[in-house]
Formats: C-alpha cells, structure tokens, sequence
C-alpha cells in the first residue's frame, strides 16, 4: 500500500506559479517530489535497525532549487548529459543548441526540463508530470509532449519516461538524483560498496565528450564488475572520481545494472533500466558551497549518481545508439531504483 498526499512547497517569484510537492510513503520507503522539474527533493528508506533516513541531497526550499545547482534529483532534458559544440544534424538540418557547458550543451541547453514547473496528476500508488516543451526550445526541433511517473511500492521507486514529438529531435530523459546511502550531508561516499554490471564504457576527452571509441572494462579502473569500496578503489588507480558512461546491453524489460550498498547500515540500493547506459558520477564538482537540507554542506564525493539514459553525444556519433524520436513513435523507457537491507 502506497499513501500518496500532496500539498504547496512555494511559489515561483518571476510569476507566482505554484510549486506542489507530492508523498508518496509506503512502508519501506518515503519520497517527495515536486512539480518544479519533477525533482525528488527527499527520499527516506530504512536500515537495518529499522530507521528512516533520507538519502538524497537537496534543499529545505524552493529557493534552492531556483538558484544555480548541479540538477540535485531533477528530471533533464531533452538530452541529458552533453552534445559536443550543441551541433547536430538531423534530416539534413542542423541545429544549434543553447551553448552553458564549456563548448558543449549540458543538460538540455540554460533552462531545460529541470527549470520548468509541470502539471501534476496525483495517481493511486504515484504521480504522473506533464509537459509541453515548445518547437525550438533551447534550439531543438519539434513540439514535444512529455510525461513523467514515478510510483513507489514497498522499496521499489519505479520511474517512467513517455515522449512524443512532431519533428524528429533528439531525446533523452533521466533523472539526476544524488544518493549518499549514509544518509545526506554524510561527508562522503567513500565506504560505500559499488558496482556496475558494464563490460564496456565509453572514454572521453577533456571536455568529457566521448571520443567515439567503446572500451573494455577489463584491466582498467572501470571493471566495477564485482563489488568495490569506493575511497580505496579511487586511490589505488589515482582517480579523481567518475564521470563516465558505461555501457549497458538495452532490453524491452528493466535489467539489473548496479548495485551500490553501505556496509555500516547495511542500505542496499539496485538500479534496473531499459536504457542502453548508465552514468556514474561521484559528485566531482560538488565543493562545500552549497547549503543543503538541515544545513548540510555538501563536499566533493558526498553524493553520487547512476543516471540511466542513452550514450552522451549519440545524436552526434552515427555507431552510437539511436538517440532520434521521429513523428508517429513513442519514446518509453523505466528506470526502478530497488531499495532493501544487506
Ligand atoms: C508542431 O506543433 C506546433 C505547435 O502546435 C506547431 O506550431 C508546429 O507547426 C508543428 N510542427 C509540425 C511539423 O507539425
Ligand atoms: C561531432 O561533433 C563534432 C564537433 O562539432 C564534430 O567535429 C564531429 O565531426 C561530429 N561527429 C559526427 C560523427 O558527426
Ligand atoms: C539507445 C536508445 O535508447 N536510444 C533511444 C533514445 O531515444 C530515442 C527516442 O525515443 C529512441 O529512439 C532511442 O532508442
């Protein structure tokens, strides 16, 4: 049995526009999400002595999510993650994204899906969040419509993406959520327990941009294949953290694809996904400025995440997957975070 209750998180200051936020509680877990770029603002789940904790970096109020920061449990989109020099070409077209990453297109262009406050509908064990993305937004081609729906049952957070354009456009959705299984505003991540069911990943360059070739996992720090602890695993091959791209064989059915735990409370969390790939982030650029929930400051390695989504720069990269919703399809994909005990 999931309770689901909704009730006004604030107003947005340009134009008054409300922002609801919605609960959805079951006996495992707990989850709050807003109508403002359908971020998930908490997200308690138990340990094993039986306590709630919420694992989620974000902000007390509304005026955190509107100021500048990095996307904490935001919906992004159209693309999620960049697309080199925001240049594509699509049916002989090509098309110039608004540029707010280096060189690059991050995230959707300057406001992207994570900036924009959707229309709620409160569902039996859920929520469902619509939108509208106008022809041209941040450059891309096409009226999209776009549903987003989480649901929650026992420990299993499910959520679901639906798009429909009317010109071809690049999508691709995920959710940016930052996890420290220690509980938020725990200092880091580094005793936490990772893997990553990925033979291959994908190399980039130094402006992060894949360089087109697929690697092995075998021999190199990205062999997550079997469970390690984070600070030793960083140490041992001198990394400053990931911000990568593994590769994930994609399949109509979610699948299995990592699995992160923490020893001390025993907090187990499993993604499963449809998408073809999962970016693993361990919070590189967070560095103690921003002010999170109950005054927490989050710092470098305090939080990471699994976004499931297609493979960075794929509109641009023709061996990469398709990454192009023409007019007629539907673009569907699940992605469920499992929660439990060890
Ligand atoms: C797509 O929909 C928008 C909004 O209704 C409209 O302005 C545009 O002309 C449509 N484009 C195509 C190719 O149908
Ligand atoms: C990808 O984008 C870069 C930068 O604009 C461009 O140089 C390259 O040719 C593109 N690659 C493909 C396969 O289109
Ligand atoms: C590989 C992959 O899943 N790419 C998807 C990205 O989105 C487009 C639009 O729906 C899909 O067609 C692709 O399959």
């Amino acid at each position: 049995m999931t309770e689901v209750t909704s009730e006004v998180f604030g107003d947005l200051p340009l134009n008054g526009e409300i922002v609801e936020k919605f609960l959805l509680k079951s006996d495992l877990a707990k989850v709050e999400i807003i109508s403002l770029g359908c971020i998930i603002t908490a997200l308690e789940t138990k340990g094993r002595d039986g306590k709630f904790s919420d694992i989620v970096l974000g902000f007390d109020r509304l005026e955190g999510y509107i100021n500048k920061h990095p996307y904490l449990g935001a919906v992004v989109g159209r693309v999620a993650n960049r697309i080199a020099k925001g240049k594509f070409t699509v049916e002989g077209k090509e098309y110039s994204l608004a540029i707010n990453n280096g060189p690059n297109s991050l995230h959707g262009g300057i406001k992207g899906f994570d900036k924009a406050v959707w229309i709620p509908e409160m569902l039996p064990n859920g929520v469902r969040f619509f939108r509208i993305s106008p022809d041209g937004e941040e450059g891309y081609p096409g009226e999209l419509k776009v549903w987003v729906t989480y649901t929650l049952n026992g420990g299993e957070l499910t959520i679901n993406y639906r798009a429909q354009s009317n010109k071809t456009t690049p999508v691709n959705l995920t959710n940016h959520a930052y996890f420290n299984l220690a509980g938020q505003g725990s200092h880091n991540i580094y005793d936490h327990e990772v893997s990553i069911e990925a033979d291959s990943y994908l190399p980039v360059d130094d402006t992060m941009i894949p360089t087109g070739e697929v690697a092995s996992v075998q021999d190199t720090c990205f062999d997550l294949r079997k469970p390690v602890e984070l600070g030793g695993h960083l140490q041992k091959f001198q990394l400053g953290g990931f911000d990568h791209n593994f590769c994930l064989t994609q399949s109509k059915e979610p699948q299995f694809c990592a699995r992160v735990c923490y020893p001390p409370s025993g907090r187990v969390m499993e993604v499963y996904t449809t998408q073809p790939g999962i970016q693993f982030y361990t919070g590189n650029s967070l560095d103690g400025t921003l002010k999170g929930k109950g005054g927490s400051v989050y710092l470098k390695h305090s939080g990471f995440c699994l976004e499931t989504q297609n493979w960075p720069d794929a509109v641009n990269q023709s061996h990469f997957p398709d990454a192009l919703l023409r007019l007629g399809e539907e673009y569907k994909h699940t992605t469920l975070f499992k929660f439990s005990v060890a």
